[in-house]
């Protein structure tokens, strides 16, 4: 506890100096991030939050990578990517947070099960402070750890003030421990201001869940005894209650107890506190002697994604026609057969077989373990999905409707987006999206939504329209470590047949196919829209087009695109999506940009229209660019 108190102390006289940027103190709460990291086995994963210095001290990580992350040198963890405890290690098996708090909760039991289904009798701790309860995060992560039954050890770190809001202002119930019951789940209140208590309660409790693994909610009653960072102070904090929690410190009580119990002689705190100032100093000047990171753009540009060395399974066994539903499901299957460590979760998914059938006679195969049906929290779902990732698992997640990824957004793009280039833990999830308009679903069932995600380096689209494209790209999106969006269009899938062949195979990531070759002409398109292009060239023989199905939206196959586009001069993109900020504005700028002088025409765009997506049939076909492409084309032949 005197390690992380004397080192922020000398943080706290750098932070004035402006050697180190932002700083949030955990003065106060040392207890707690000690005493339960004491509690925990070396090889148990501790997700800690802003304040819990005392899990990487007591995981003795060297001081100086420590101070190396905070002043962004390559020694630290994340190259200058991030911030200050914004970082997870595997070496020291702790798993940092994101800005947004909540969602390691989730991350917490996706490591959980993890460790559950490896029979490894483990238990996983993660923190969060009393304001970040209130998030929905820690609703879901909470529901599914108790419905799952996870060995998860949820410590509320209750300090008082979330940044300037008080406790009463931050939840309407007595102790956040009460909530347990709510959730079917053992609860217990610790002074976390003793490190005694917090040590000797959590070691008991750890030791009960690993030998019956179930989650646990811990409250700590503490309190922040600086500013929610160093320069937003405590003035609203009223001055008694400071001077009635100075009068706590954990430190100082344990320091007289130490010395009470003659444990500890006067010489001998002298020696431990001149060892460890003797350490910080050491270790400062380490970090500082270390140069500063020279921005090299392809050295960032290649940690967005972890490198996937792709295998390609040959296709030369029999084929059987199958729709594009069972292409998915197949190929779903076969990569269940492959990797015994993929465990898929959604809503209805197991005996049901999800909404579409697609896991239909999974769990008998593969059981309720890796087919697992979730509560509906699409959040801690994606997050329990990077969970299994980081504890060397795969997922795949099934979106019921594509519409709902909303309620899942935040850790698809800031936790799994971000995650590899940030500290170079991969994200091995691939979140499956049925998708798309055309069966008079209305607003919330109806879209297609892939722009959300393409704007988001870290993250893969993949968008098949044909049972062939599917069966194998999915195979891919499950062999790759990377997060990958995989769109299935609802309305193709029982209306596109295709020869398929039977056994597994894979199909590489941006890769276009072209369709049909003409002089005239380049089509652009993808899901849907593919087949609404073939259908006006069918009734239009004459019109000489290449029609490149782009497959894959990231990465993106603009050699092929350029290479059409050189030849036929003129060039047409047609997406089912509203036209502003979908992929064919970025594909039309980069075809402006690199062939503007094999251009017979400007390049044309047919969207959607600029409206949700209408239910009724007469108004949901006036929405879609279907109706709008054909004129659309043959002006474009005509310019
Ligand atoms: C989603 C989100 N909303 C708001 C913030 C800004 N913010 C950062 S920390 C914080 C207070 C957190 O309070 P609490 O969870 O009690 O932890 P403490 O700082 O008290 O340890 C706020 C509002 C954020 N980081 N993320």
């Amino acid at each position: 506890m005197l390690k992380p108190r004397l080192i922020e102390e000398k943080m706290l006289i750098l932070l004035r100096q402006g050697k180190i940027s932002k700083w949030f103190s955990g003065i106060g709460q040392e207890a707690i991030s000690v005493g339960v990291t004491m509690a925990m086995r070396k090889d148990e994963y501790i997700l800690p939050m802003h304040r819990n210095l005392g899990v990487f001290t007591t995981r003795e990580i060297p001081l100086y990578r420590l101070f190396s992350q905070w002043q962004g040198k390559a020694n630290g963890f994340t190259k200058g990517r991030d911030r200050s405890f914004h970082f997870g290690t595997q070496d020291y098996k702790i798993v940092g947070m994101i800005s947004h708090l909540g969602p390691q909760l989730g991350v917490a039991d996706g490591i959980a099960l993890a460790s559950k289904l490896k029979n490894l009798n483990q238990v996983t701790a993660v923190f969060t402070g009393e304001g970040g309860t209130s998030e929905g995060d820690f609703h879901e992560a909470l529901n599914v750890a108790s419905v799952w039954q996870l060995p998860v050890m949820f410590c509320v770190e209750n300090n008082g003030y979330g940044l300037s809001t008080p406790t009463r202002e931050q939840y309407n119930c007595e102790h956040i421990a009460d909530r347990g019951l709510g959730y079917g789940m053992e609860s217990h209140i610790i002074d976390g201001n003793n490190a005694i208590e917090v040590y000797t309660k959590v070691s008991e409790i750890a030791d009960s869940i690993r030998e019956n693994p179930r989650p646990v909610l811990l409250e700590f009653k503490t309190f922040r005894m600086r500013g929610h960072e160093e320069a937003s102070g405590t003035k609203y904090v009223p001055q008694d209650l400071m001077d009635a929690w100075a009068k706590k410190d954990p430190v100082e009580n344990f320091q007289a107890f130490l010395r009470d119990a003659n444990i500890l002689s006067e010489r001998e705190e002298v020696a431990i506190k001149e060892a460890i100032v003797h350490e910080i100093n050491e270790h400062l000047q380490k970090a500082f002697d270390e140069e500063i990171i020279s921005p090299i753009e392809s050295v960032e540009l290649n940690d967005v994604y972890k490198p996937f060395d792709y295998q390609n399974f040959e296709v030369n066994s029999k084929t059987e026609e199958l729709r594009l539903i069972d292409a998915i499901s197949q190929s779903l299957k076969q990569s269940m057969e492959q990797h015994e460590d993929l465990v898929i979760m959604g809503q209805d998914i197991a005996e049901y077989g999800g909404v579409f059938k697609i896991t239909d006679g999974f769990v008998d195969q593969f059981g309720t373990e890796r087919v697992r049906n979730t509560p509906i929290c699409e959040s801690a779902i994606v997050e329990a999905g990077m969970g299994l990732s980081i504890a060397g698992m795969k997922a795949v997640v099934e979106m019921q409707f594509a519409d709902f990824v909303s309620s899942g957004f935040n850790p698809i793009v800031n936790y799994l987006a971000k995650s590899h280039y940030r500290w170079n833990q991969h994200a091995d999830v691939v979140v499956r999206m049925p998708c798309g308009a055309g069966v008079a679903a209305g607003p919330f069932h109806s879209q297609t939504n892939e722009a959300w995600f393409t704007k988001t380096p870290g993250l893969k689209v993949i968008y098949p329209a044909f049972p062939y494209d599917a069966k194998g790209l999915l195979a891919t999106a499950v062999n790759d470590p990377n997060p990958v969006l995989f769109f299935e269009h609802k309305a193709l899938y029982r209306s596109i047949r295709q020869e398929v062949p039977v056994d597994y195979y894979t199909l590489p990531f941006g890769k276009a196919s072209v369709l049909r070759e003409g002089e005239s002409v380049t089509i652009i398109s993808y899901g849907a829209a593919v087949h609404w292009a073939l259908e006006t060239l069918n009734a239009n023989v004459d019109i000489q087009a290449d029609l490149i199905d782009l497959r894959s939206l990231q990465p993106l196959d603009t050699e092929t695109i350029y290479e059409s586009v050189r030849k036929t001069g003129r060039v047409i993109i047609l997406q089912e999506d509203s036209l502003f900020g979908g992929i064919a504005s970025d594909i039309s700028a980069q075809i402006m940009e690199n062939c503007f002088e094999d251009l017979d025409a400007p390049v044309k765009r047919v969207a959607s229209m600029e409206t949700p997506i209408p239910f009724i049939n007469q108004l949901e076909e006036q929405y879609l660019a279907k109706g709008k492409f054909e004129n659309a084309l043959k002006e474009l032949l005509a310019y």
